[in-house]
């Protein structure tokens, strides 16, 4: 699906800004054929939730309503006209002057709607129906509820099944864009480098709607010198001496797509993609034939105010933050980020793991591993209980058609701590697996991120993964305040996975511990900002003993809002930065290490 822009052919509207908005009491019905009986308003992009100081209104579970009116400009109303919403959390029923127009279901990725039939003159009126719940039919995975209250209202909860706050709303920019009648739908691109013959050939194919005479690709390069030029739908361009993506060394080509027609050009669009090639091989990561060492974080789009919805000025920020760290890499926990994230990577040479909204597919817990290594046969209801393979594969497909071209993708991370040490597990995830390596046309390596009880003996799943990637919390939640046991646990396990699976790599894609900023201790306590360096000093030092150990992503780049509970005081509290950005006493010390660290060729 492409993005959104402008060209010589295309027109962008932004809807963004000031929209109607009302909770949903169910009180009584709410027709979308009237305007929407409210004067509250909400901003566009953003959660609804922190933008109110109403509590009943932050934490409402069920159906929220936005509405904005708009006008086309007449030179526009021949152009085909579509509306796009780059997400909307977790469920849309779309109305345009009071006929649904579309629905879609999964709150992370981009859906579009040609609105030409329902578009009159003078003010449209588009409303929205948002649903923030979630269920186990949902990713993410929620548990749901009901009762009535005094009154007889229905309350619905959702209880998250994972750690992070619910938050919801139209969180991304909602755009029309036009497109002449016939145009340009999608674009494929898909580099093969030589890296030793410094040489690309690189496939890029046109999807296009409507007879065009000729499709015309056109390649340049960051000076905007013309590197090649060739017709038809299905191309191969050969770029000798290519500059490649490289980790924190971004070199991004220009395909200009142009659809043409009686000798004009009817429809241009214009693609970016980076040259780079990865691979999973012996144990390392490759990145250019190289091995690559993934310095960085899982994170979340979490900022004050905003809440999940887009904040541009944090994104850059964060990778500020990131590039002085002497950081490279990050992986969307726990769901697809923003497009305008994914193309600043792109620009900024930030590598990213990409992944599915699947968190929460577990339901049972226990730190008691014990239970899980006895036999072969281990098994709790989440296999039998969730219904989530179908948001799943259609989640995986939307996520991949969005992400395909992007060179700062380098994996697909299908799942966040899964139940893989329960039987039922593999035949869950196989298929999954299959349909994302089946669809992506870059083949990048796959991986699931794997719960600590997911050990080298219980996990079922490991089979499936190009990479090994662990979240391991010895020293937190385990071993609390015992470093010196933690760091035995911590290499006793790295060991055996090395053991058991010579050929994957093995990184871990969470650790961390909560840590107040300004908590000291001469003792360093946990929760302490001197036990958040003793913990991460000590992790770094068994790391750096595992040859097949090719990443430290940590747990997490900044506090964030979770649901409540004993667990958290406002939020997890085991961001190195604070919600607001500033620096835990930690950030001295692994930026140090980091910037010590070469992204390439670390461990050779
Ligand atoms: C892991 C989850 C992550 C949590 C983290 C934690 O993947 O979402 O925030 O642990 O407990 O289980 O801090």
């Amino acid at each position: 699906m492409l993005y959104p822009i402008a060209t010589e052919s295309r027109v962008v509207v932004d809807l963004s800004g000031i929209w109607k908005f009302m909770v949903d009491k169910e009180m009584e019905p709410i027709e979308a054929s009237q305007p929407l009986p409210t004067n509250e308003v909400i901003a566009v992009p953003a959660s609804f939730n922190d933008q109110t100081v109403m509590k009943e209104i932050r934490e409402h579970s069920g159906y929220i309503w936005y509405e904005k009116e708009f006008k086309i400009a007449k030179a526009l109303h021949n152009e085909r006209l579509v509306l796009r919403f780059g997400s909307a959390t977790h469920e849309a029923w779309v109305y345009l002057n009071g006929k649904e127009i579309t629905y879609h279901k999964g709150g992370f990725t981009p859906f579009e709607v040609e609105i030409n039939d329902y578009i009159v003159e003078g003010a449209n009126r588009l409303t929205v129906r948002l649903s923030n719940l979630l269920d186990h039919s949902t990713l993410p995975v929620g548990n749901y509820s009901e009762k009535k209250d005094e009154n007889g209202r229905l309350i619905r909860k959702v209880d998250e099944n994972f750690d992070f706050f619910n938050y919801a709303g139209l969180h991304r920019p909602v755009k029309i864009y036009t497109t002449p009648r016939e145009y340009i739908e999608d674009i494929v691109i898909v580099p093969n480098v030589d890296v030793a013959a410094k040489k690309a050939d690189v496939q890029i194919s046109v999807k296009t709607a409507g007879a065009f005479d000729e499709v015309r690709v056109t390649v340049f390069d960051e000076e905007g010198q013309q590197v090649a030029q060739v017709s038809g739908n299905e191309s191969n361009i050969s770029i000798e001496n290519v500059q490649l993506w490289q980790p924190l060394n971004a070199y991004l080509y220009t395909a200009r797509v142009e659809g043409i027609k009686g000798g004009e050009t009817v429809d241009v669009y214009e693609e970016l993609f980076g040259v780079r090639k990865v691979e999973v091989k012996s144990g390392k990561f490759l990145i250019n034939g190289e091995p690559f060492y993934f310095k960085g974080f899982g994170k979340h789009e979490d900022t004050y105010v905003n809440g999940r919805g887009l904040n541009e000025a944090y994104n850059v920020l964060d990778i500020n933050l990131m590039k002085q760290m002497g950081a490279n890499s990050f992986r969307t926990s726990h769901y697809p980020y923003s497009e305008e994230m994914m193309r600043l990577c792109d620009r900024e040479g930030i590598v990213v793991i990409d992944e599915t909204p699947a968190v929460g597919l577990m339901l049972s817990f226990t730190f008691d591993v014990s239970i899980l290594e006895k036999g072969d046969d281990f098994e709790d209801d989440t296999w039998k209980d969730i219904k989530t393979a179908e948001a799943h594969e259609q989640v995986i497909r939307e996520l991949i058609d969005r992400d395909k071209n992007h060179a700062c993708v380098v994996m697909w991370s299908i799942a966040n701590e899964a139940a893989t040490y329960s039987k039922g597990s593999y035949e869950y995830f196989e298929p999954l697996f299959k349909l994302a390596r089946e669809l992506d046309p870059q083949k990048r390596p796959c991986t699931y991120v794997g719960i600590m009880m997911a050990t080298p003996k219980a996990d079922k799943c490991t089979d499936l993964v190009d990479v090994i990637a662990l979240n391991r919390y010895y020293g937190w939640y385990v071993q609390n305040g015992d470093l010196k046991t933690a760091e035995e646990k911590t290499r006793q396990e790295l060991l055996e996975w090395q053991e058991k699976y010579p050929d994957k790599p093995i990184m871990y894609t969470e650790y961390g511990a909560d840590t107040v900023a300004g908590f000291h201790s001469a003792y360093g306590e946990p929760f302490s900002e001197e036990y958040q360096e003793d913990y991460y000093r000590m992790n770094s030092k068994v790391f750096d003993e595992i040859p097949n150990f090719v990443g430290e992503q940590l747990w997490n780049f900044a506090d964030f809002q979770t649901k409540f509970g004993i667990m958290r005081v406002q939020g997890n509290k085991k961001g190195i930065f604070t919600r607001e950005r500033e620096p835990k006493m930690v950030v001295r010390y692994l930026s140090n290490r980091w910037n010590n660290i070469p992204n390439l060729g670390y461990k050779k």
